[in-house]
């Protein structure tokens, strides 16, 4: 629903951004007749709301906050620090946190301040205590090269990278995976899932600093007072990353066992995903972790972007509401419409459905990669990212498979009888390719046939179904 003020706002930015730069205001047109025009299945999107996108226009951009509310570097703080506070408290509420910390700019950072929370509480503070100084400028050299040298040798045991987790969860050409010594488990080879024999075995062999869950890519609520129990007997701190299932947990769909919140140390999430929020990041965490979770400015982050601290509180308001909740439920009802109807037509959906917004589509067996499987679907005006599924032989570029997210297109308003369709043309486009064939006879990773009038069809089929469901009609 969009209301007359949303209206004006937008038709007055629009004239705006035409008048003073051209440049913008056409790129951001082509966007939005791109977003119109295409189905939005990139599981860590989402649309937010007009005031979402508007609390990030103000003249807060232009305020420097270092420190936290309260208790900042600058002068002139007052009002952002009523708005930081007020974002904090109803994100801590939202989630039924003890402590939350809206500043990360992005998940990235959130998990960056996250890992340096954990070697604060658990390695700087108590190095500090047995030499009785107050802070890390109390300590000589080779005081301060000791304590460097404690904290790296410290590890995580996470969610390996073709099983589903993060860039950020200790892989190599992440920052996250030069600090730590960083061990890894898979979710099982034949089912796919996660197996918490295996995890806490291993936990018990390495005793990591940080067992990490969360993902960006698989289909499955985790029992996390299971892992509670093996953290505890591992000594370990317990760090989620909801990024991905924020919006289900807000939600009340990921509810007991399932609720990240009930059972970490620390909670790490982004704001854009599920959660459907601006672009950003936060924290949750328990009372013990929370002094050094508050330390992420100037630990890691500069300048808290206090715009978008603003449309953060927009959104977690929005996520508050009964609507918000009706809302997650048809997320998770879509995908498993979407992955019902896939496996229907012959796709292979890796564990065989989905609890969350994530199905996962295994394109290997149809003589195809991801890659070819994404660019196809995307010239047929659907959009998704190919995705490394499990012991992927075809590496994280090509791939094996394709990640499709029903939060979007929930937005958008459709349901369950729209997945079907959509499931409908996927297979549709999916089934007709074919890898093109090299000299040598074997198949080429790049080049793939594509029936022009099956993707003509299938692009026909988009555009009749997008037409239902307006997007932004605020905007001309
Ligand atoms: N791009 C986001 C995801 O897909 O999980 C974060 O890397």
């Amino acid at each position: 629903m969009s209301s007359d003020f949303e209206k004006q706002y937008a038709v007055a930015l629009g004239n705006l951004l035409k008048n003073t730069n051209p440049f913008v205001y056409d790129l951001l047109k082509k966007e939005l007749n791109s977003q119109r025009e295409s189905l939005k299945l990139i599981a860590s999107e989402n649309y937010s709301s007009i005031a979402v996108q508007a609390a990030m226009g103000t003249i807060f951009t232009d305020k420097y906050a270092e420190g936290i509310p309260y208790h900042r570097f600058y002068a002139g703080c007052e009002n952002v620090d009523e708005v930081e506070k007020k974002c904090a408290d109803t994100c801590a509420k939202l989630f039924g946190a003890d402590f939350a910390y809206v500043q990360p700019h992005s998940g990235a950072d959130a998990n960056l301040c996250a890992y340096w929370a954990i070697l604060n509480k658990r390695i700087e503070d108590p190095f500090l205590k047995s030499l009785d100084k107050k802070n890390t400028s109390g300590l000589s050299a080779d005081e301060f090269e000791k304590l460097r040298e404690l904290c790296h040798e410290q590890s995580i045991l996470a969610l390996d990278y073709y099983s589903g987790g993060h860039l950020t969860h200790g892989y190599r050409l992440n920052v996250s995976g030069q600090i730590f010594k960083v061990h890894t488990y898979s979710v099982d080879k034949d089912t796919y899932l996660l197996d918490y024999e295996k995890i806490e075995k291993k936990a018990l062999e390495v005793k990591p600093l940080i067992l990490l869950a969360g993902y960006s890519a698989y289909s499955r609520k985790i029992d996390f007072s299971r892992l509670k129990e093996i953290a505890k007997k591992c000594n370990s701190t317990l760090m989620v990353d909801m990024a991905h299932f924020s919006g289900l947990v807000a939600g009340g769909v990921f509810d007991g066992v399932y609720n990240p919140v009930r059972y970490a140390d620390i909670v790490t999430s982004t704001t854009h995903k599920t959660l459907r929020g601006p672009r950003g990041g936060f924290i949750l965490s328990t009372k013990e972790y929370a002094p050094f979770v508050e330390k992420g400015c100037p630990l890691v982050i500069g300048g808290p972007l206090e715009h978008v601290i603003s449309a953060k509180l927009i959104a977690f308001e929005e996520a508050s509401s009964e609507e918000f909740k009706a809302y997650a439920r048809k997320i998770v009802e879509n995908s498993n419409a979407l992955s019902a109807s896939l496996m229907e037509r012959g796709i292979k959906v890796l564990t065989g459905g989905t609890d969350n917004h994530i199905v996962l589509v295994d394109v290997s067996e149809l003589g195809i990669n991801g890659k070819m499987a994404e660019n196809a679907l995307r010239s047929t005006n659907i959009t998704l990212n190919r995705n490394a599924i499990p012991f992927d032989k075809n590496g994280p570029w090509y791939t094996s498979g394709l990640r499709l997210g029903t939060a979007a297109l929930t937005t958008r308003g459709m349901r369950e009888e729209d997945m079907t369709e959509i499931a409908d043309i996927i297979s549709d486009v999916l089934f007709s390719l074919s890898a093109k064939k090299t000299n040598d006879g074997s198949l080429t990773k790049t080049e793939y046939d594509y029936p022009l009038s099956v993707q003509d069809k299938c692009r026909q089929r988009v555009l009749n179904l997008l037409k239902k469901y307006p997007l932004y009609p605020q905007f001309a």
